[in-house]
């Protein structure tokens, strides 16, 4: 892929000052819009990676933006060694939207990951009677949770854990999609068992769905072991999966639900955890916070983001052109692509990489045409626009996804 004078100013300065933890595809971008970017040449592309599922309501939405920036000028950040006006309203508000009685919130998806693993521990030590230091957490293959070091403690990814040891104890990892390893786990531990994590659809996995029933039968086998359901739902969370949560389709309501990414619209680093009375209470003033957690600012704008999200019906709209993605990208048929899985507008195409083709270079093509998506290992990549994509631009985008499959075909 070409790219501009400009353009490779500033992948150059990234690689010489900052630090070599990605490796982005070489577009450098600096106007966003619905659900389209600019690159700083002023070519257009669709967005299908939405900072993976952040900018769920579109880039620079005016109802958030504006909500960003009428806050700017009042007040920022007070901390929370004093009371706001904007945190408790929001409170309400995110509370009785998720159906919750409480909220906590922080800042990155990872914190907000572990915080809701030290509120499980914390009711496993005060509600259930786990013996001090004893407590466990089971979790799934294939996870993705962040970047701490609890957190990669549960990687299954040699990426995210190698040469990062030594681990957090307390962590038992079990098969993804797999209600009996799960029973098998609660049958032998079940007494120390604390809670349950897992992503209803595992999304660096590579868009893994699993079975309908998967997080029924889970969350059943929780409640008969008095063990906590807690569901991340980080990335296919607030209306990305067609649903407002991925746990909606089974009609199975965490007992700690995890939230991040799109609650801000991609505005700003907002995450929250949600759970009931009982569990959220066991945690005393002193006992855990954040600088920023809930700053006057980030209020704001959850509030703005998750009203667009109902008022823009973008679970109904996710849930409609998801179905519409996946019958035109299953109907395509090309010696490159395997097949399309997903929810919602979370979907993954899984290609058949070839020696000269793998999925990184079918991204480059697309780029190319006018279109970003990012790969996950060779073989898949992940489409997730905007959900106020058009139907219009999105019978666009899959016109640009399919030209640049045939485009690599003869190459391949
Ligand atoms: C990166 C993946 C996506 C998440 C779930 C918690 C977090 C994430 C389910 C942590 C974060 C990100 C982070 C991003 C890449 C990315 C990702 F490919 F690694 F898996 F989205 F698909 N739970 N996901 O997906 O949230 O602390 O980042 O706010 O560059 O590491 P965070």
């Amino acid at each position: 892929m070409a790219f501009s004078k400009i353009q490779e100013q500033f992948i150059d300065q990234e690689g010489k000052y900052g630090a070599h933890n990605y490796q982005s595809l070489p577009v450098v971008l600096s106007r966003g819009k619905g659900a389209f970017v600019w690159d700083v040449d002023g070519k257009k592309y669709f967005d299908f990676l939405s900072a993976y599922s952040a900018v769920n309501q579109g880039h620079c939405h005016p109802k958030i933006v504006k909500a960003l920036c009428d806050q700017a000028q009042n007040l920022c950040l007070t901390s929370r060694a004093f009371y706001n006006d904007c945190l408790g309203p929001y409170e309400e508000f995110a509370t009785k939207y998720f159906g919750y009685d409480k909220l906590l919130p922080m800042n990155s998806g990872a914190e907000a990951v572990e915080t809701a693993v030290k509120l499980a521990r914390r009711w496993g030590y005060a509600v259930k009677g786990i013996p001090d230091n004893e407590a466990v957490i089971i979790d799934c293959e294939g996870n993705f949770h962040g970047r701490t070091i609890s957190l990669i403690t549960m990687s299954s990814d040699p990426s995210s854990y190698y040469r990062f040891g030594p681990f957090t104890p307390g962590f038992v990892t079990i098969p993804y999609d797999d209600p009996d390893a799960l029973r098998a786990e609660l049958d032998k531990y079940g007494e120390k068992v604390a809670g349950f994590l897992v992503e209803p659809i595992q999304g660096e996995a590579g868009v893994r769905v699993p079975h309908d029933g998967y997080l029924k039968k889970c969350y059943d086998l929780c409640k008969s072991h008095n063990v906590l359901f807690m569901a991340d739902e980080v990335q296919c969370g607030i209306a990305r999966s067609g649903r407002m949560l991925a746990c909606d389709y089974e009609n199975v309501r965490p007992d700690i639900l995890i939230l991040g990414k799109a609650i801000s619209g991609g505005v700003l680093p907002i995450s929250a955890v949600l759970a009931d009375d009982p569990i959220m209470l066991t945690i005393k003033p002193g006992e855990h916070g954040s600088t920023y957690g809930g700053f006057p600012l980030a209020c704001k704008v959850a509030v703005a983001a998750l009203q667009v999200v109902k008022d823009e019906h973008l679970t109904e709209k996710a849930y409609h052109l998801g179905e519409i993605f996946r019958r035109e990208m299953g109907e395509f048929k090309s010696p490159l692509m395997d097949y399309v899985r997903g929810k919602g507008l979370l979907n993954a195409v899984i290609t058949k990489p070839t020696d000269k083709v793998e999925a990184w270079d079918i991204c480059l093509k697309m780029a190319e045409n006018g279109l970003l998506a990012k790969p996950t290992h060779r073989n898949i990549i992940r489409f997730a626009p905007p959900l106020v994509i058009t139907e219009d631009e999105l019978m666009t985008a899959i016109g640009i996804i399919k030209k640049s499959f045939i485009e690599m075909e003869k190459i391949m």
